[in-house]
């Protein structure tokens, strides 16, 4: 740890500056000084130079032209960073859509009554769900209807289709063009695979062409299987419902047994809001002590248990670490993604127990305690005893909890919103046409240590909201957005005139929270209403997208599913493709002409909300609607 240690430089969040101090006073190493010894990046990998695809490599390419211009196999720079960018999106894709196997097994198994503790929570949407996937729900039960459901999820995933069940949601004129484009995503394993194949040495070596089918891979993911992984999810679990919540690290409770959960995937962490409400469990908690048993997310899984149950949050992507500075947790349970492996380290500090729970996610320093459908609720209760009686090993002087909970609305589905409006999406388009709401802007995504942690969010919603433009959000911005206090009704007072009188109008805040980072199809589900109801593609709606803080693969995967979707696109840190001049130009120019929208790539928040604005007055005009 060689740098000045002025923590203001790494976060606008207070908690987490507070928190830097005593990690610091702990010896606990974090994602920050991590960053720092990693300086500076390699530059050839930052721009999408450098190649490990195969063992005549690795290879670099000059840019700046006295060196090598080709890989050994002669892959061009624009060859290179197509590739790069290629299998990014294809990882991505792959995340999202095997998390939403993992809820169709699910289904399959509840189907069977092979899933103790789980049921079908949301059987009007079961039976809306599979009439689109043409199963017939007529004179059977739910579980009849469940598991034919389920096969016809798992042929989404293969490569007996031509096209993706759910692209049905999409306007037509939006699925004409793909067509046209030759990217209508087929199968949803198929696309991954083709772009890992594609990308292999020797095989697609035009630029243009493995970037379609990073389009057409992408789309497999928004339009396939993170739609397929949300829709299971509120049949099983439950379409979420706007209800009152917290966040931030004064979630812990002092008091109390505190569990934390993290990853993605609510398979598991479902089975944990039931075992924490076990009488017999909260009463050995009193045993040892505690007052209760205190369930609290972080990052996606977070989000899936906020969105449905109003399960506080303690933190975000960078927040992660800091929790368990706390000292106060005596359990965290992971499943997959976003997970950094430093973590057990920094619970190696505290009494903290690190759990995890997938197969196919081990960690060094967890205990694992493998979770399948048929096992999850005897491994739940298993799991938070362990944490209850873990609590008389905490060191209360190590205890530093340094803020107190900010309330946040959640539970902001398609469903709810539209139940807001009366049943219809009629009463958002009239304000939009009048102008009061100028606009909608879905703000998601990560956090990043190259950028001031909240920073690039809160400044960029602050002056959208200010601007009349409604936004939403998914994944660790939605903490950022709570933690600000954006998610309240006091926060109206933040937004323009004309998206205050109509949020006020429906009781609900500014910024919505829609869900975790799988849920983003959640707007595209609403844009494709709103366009169908206008009779227009969604590339000529008023709206944005925006990742200021992206760090993930799967980010990458989001941003090319609205941008292939319609929605133009701004990213907060360059991804490494400035190595191909081609390249550069096509995502952030050429696109428009492709699929009417493009990315822009600005780091400065305050820059990035001009260019947001200036998009959706530029789409209001197309509409013949006023611009300012
Ligand atoms: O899927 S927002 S840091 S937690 S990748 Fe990860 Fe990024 Fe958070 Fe959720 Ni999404």
């Amino acid at each position: 740890m060689t740098y000045q240690k002025d923590y203001s430089r790494f976060s606008i969040v207070p908690e987490t500056q507070l928190m830097l101090e005593k990690a610091a006073r702990d010896q606990v190493e974090t994602v920050w000084d991590r960053y720092q010894a990693q300086q500076p990046h390699c530059g050839f990998c930052e721009m999408g130079l450098s190649c490990r695809i195969c063992m005549m490599g690795p290879c670099r390419i000059d840019p700046f032209g006295e060196g090598p211009q080709t890989g050994v196999c002669g892959a061009t720079a624009d060859i290179m960073v197509a590739r790069n960018l290629g299998r990014m999106i294809a990882a991505g894709a792959a995340s999202h859509s095997d998390h939403g196997r993992d809820l169709v097994e699910l289904l399959a198994k509840v189907a069977k009554g092979q899933a103790p503790g789980y049921t079908i929570k949301d059987p009007a949407k079961l039976r809306r769900v599979a009439a689109e996937f043409g199963v017939q729900a007529d004179g059977k039960d739910d579980l009849s209807i469940a598991a034919e459901l389920a096969d016809a999820m798992f042929d989404d995933y293969g490569s007996k289709k031509d096209s993706l069940t759910l692209l049905s949601r999409a306007p037509r004129q939006r699925r004409e063009l793909w067509q046209k484009l030759g990217i209508t995503p087929r199968g949803i394993d198929r696309e991954t695979s083709e772009m890992m194949h594609r990308t292999h040495m020797g095989v697609d070596n035009d630029w243009v062409s493995i970037l379609l089918h990073g389009m057409r891979n992408a789309l497999s993911d928004g339009w396939g299987g993170s739609m397929i992984a949300t829709e299971v999810s509120d049949i099983l679990f439950g379409t979420p419902q706007p209800a009152k919540s917290t966040v931030n690290l004064g979630v812990l409770k002092e008091d109390q047994v505190n569990i934390i959960v993290h990853g993605h995937n609510p398979v598991v962490s479902e089975t944990l809001v039931a075992a924490c409400q076990d009488p017999e469990l909260i009463r050995l908690a009193e045993r040892q002590g505690a007052t209760g048993i205190n369930l609290a997310g972080v990052c996606c899984t977070g989000n899936e248990l906020m969105m449905r149950h109003g399960v506080p949050m303690a933190g975000n992507h960078l927040s992660t670490e800091l929790v368990l500075v706390t000292g106060a947790v005596e359990m965290m349970i992971v499943d997959y993604q976003c997970i950094m492996p430093a973590i057990s380290d920094v619970a190696a500090c505290y009494h903290t127990k690190m759990v995890s729970t997938s197969n196919k996610a081990k960690f060094p320093g967890m205990e694992h305690h493998e979770f399948h459908p048929e096992n999850a609720r005897q491994k739940a209760a298993t799991l938070v005893k362990m944490a209850v009686e873990n609590f008389t090993r905490r060191d209360k002087n190590k205890v530093y909890i340094p803020s107190s909970p900010q309330e946040v609305i959640s539970g902001i589905s398609v469903e709810a919103v539209l139940a807001a409006l009366g049943g219809s999406a009629e009463p958002l388009i009239a304000a939009i046409k009048a102008g009061k709401i100028r606009g909608a802007a879905g703000v998601v995504g990560c956090n990043n240590p190259r950028i001031k942690q909240d920073f690039g969010h809160i400044t960029l919603t602050s002056r959208l909201i200010a601007n009349d433009i409604l936004v939403v959000d998914t994944g660790c911005v939605s903490v950022a957005h709570a933690r600000a206090g954006f998610k309240t009704l006091e926060a109206l007072e933040k937004a323009g005139p004309g998206l205050r009188e109509v949020c006020g109008a429906l009781g609900i805040p500014p910024v919505l929270h829609v869900g975790s980072c799988v849920d983003n199809v959640r707007i595209l589900v609403l844009l494709a209403a709103l366009a169908n109801t206008l009779g227009c593609d969604i590339s000529d709606l008023p709206v944005a997208g925006s990742a200021p803080e992206w760090y993930s693969e799967k980010a990458v995967t989001i941003g090319c599913y609205f941008v292939a979707s319609g929605v133009f696109t701004h990213l907060g840190p360059m991804p490494p493709i400035t190595g191909s001049i081609n390249i550069v130009k096509l995502l952030t120019e050429g696109l428009k002409d492709v699929v009417g929208a493009a990315f822009a790539v600005e780091p400065d928040p305050e820059k990035a909300a001009a260019l947001l604005i200036r998009h959706i007055e530029a789409k209001r005009a197309g509409l013949g609607l006023d611009s300012r």
